[in-house]
């Protein structure tokens, strides 16, 4: 049976409606996305973001460890961690660069193995630095877009070093355009600033910090003591970066 003029004219009328109310629906989805990808994207938008090719050394260890008696300790992840997503061709642009430090004559090691790319963890692949509050300082000699910083501080067996610091300077001594991007000093007691960041238990897998692009030429690492003993120590310190502009 023919379908009545009228009732046809009715139906179309009803898809072009529908169509109206769901196309800009989809758009506004589209949108939205979009401007959620632009917000994630860090300085330099429009670079196309790869994930950083971290080469991570074997773990010394086996498991989680389960009886540190820490507080304010980050629960392992339990798996590998997330890709770092970044400007394709960032580079660890700390590896051999200069390193000084508060203690200028480690117990244990040279300076210049903090970035010597040496991951292992093994003894005589760590510097040891003397009690309580000390840092290194990277000069990576240029001013740099720092994505990302990783490091590892001991891996040999699972540890906590304390009030752990991670800042980004313009000259050498930390007084101009100082920024902070790690912090898990929450009282204080090293007087740069109570931090909100979490403790956190050493591995193979080293600890991410996120950077954001800011430039600067000085990454200075602070720490005092650790879970096991009042010492300071460094295995590797990497900064993910490419030269400023
Ligand atoms: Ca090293
Ligand atoms: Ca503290």
């Amino acid at each position: 049976m023919p379908v009545p003029t009228s009732r046809r004219v009715a139906a179309v009328g009803i898809a072009a409606v529908l169509s109206l109310c769901v196309l800009p629906g989809t758009l506004q989805a589209q949108a939205a996305a979009q401007a959620q990808a632009t917000a994630k994207a860090p300085a330099g938008a429009g670079a196309k973001l790869v994930p950083i090719p971290f080469q991570l050394p074997k773990p010394m260890f086996e498991g989680t460890p389960q009886n540190l008696t820490v507080p304010n300790l980050q629960k392992p992840l339990g798996r590998p961690r997330d890709p770092f997503l970044a400007p394709a061709g960032v580079t660890n642009v700390a590896k051999g660069k200069k390193v000084v430090s508060s203690d200028m004559e480690p117990v244990i090691g040279e300076l210049e193995q903090v970035t010597d790319g040496d991951k292992k963890g093994a003894e005589g692949s760590f510097v040891e630095l003397g009690p309580g509050v000390q840092h290194v300082t990277v000069d990576l000699g240029a001013p740099h877009e720092v994505f990302a910083i990783l490091f590892w501080h001991f891996h040999k067996t699972p540890r906590v070093y304390f009030d752990v610091v991670v800042q980004l300077a313009d000259d050498p001594d930390f007084k101009k355009n100082v920024r902070t991007v790690f912090n898990n000093d929450h009282d204080n007691t090293s007087g740069l600033g109570a931090g909100q960041d979490m403790n956190f238990v050493e591995t193979a897998e080293g600890k991410l910090v996120d950077a954001k692009g800011s430039r600067a030429r000085y990454v200075r690492l602070h720490s005092k003591g650790n879970n096991a003993n009042e010492l300071n120590h460094y295995v590797e310190v990497e900064v993910f970066g490419r030269p400023a502009k």
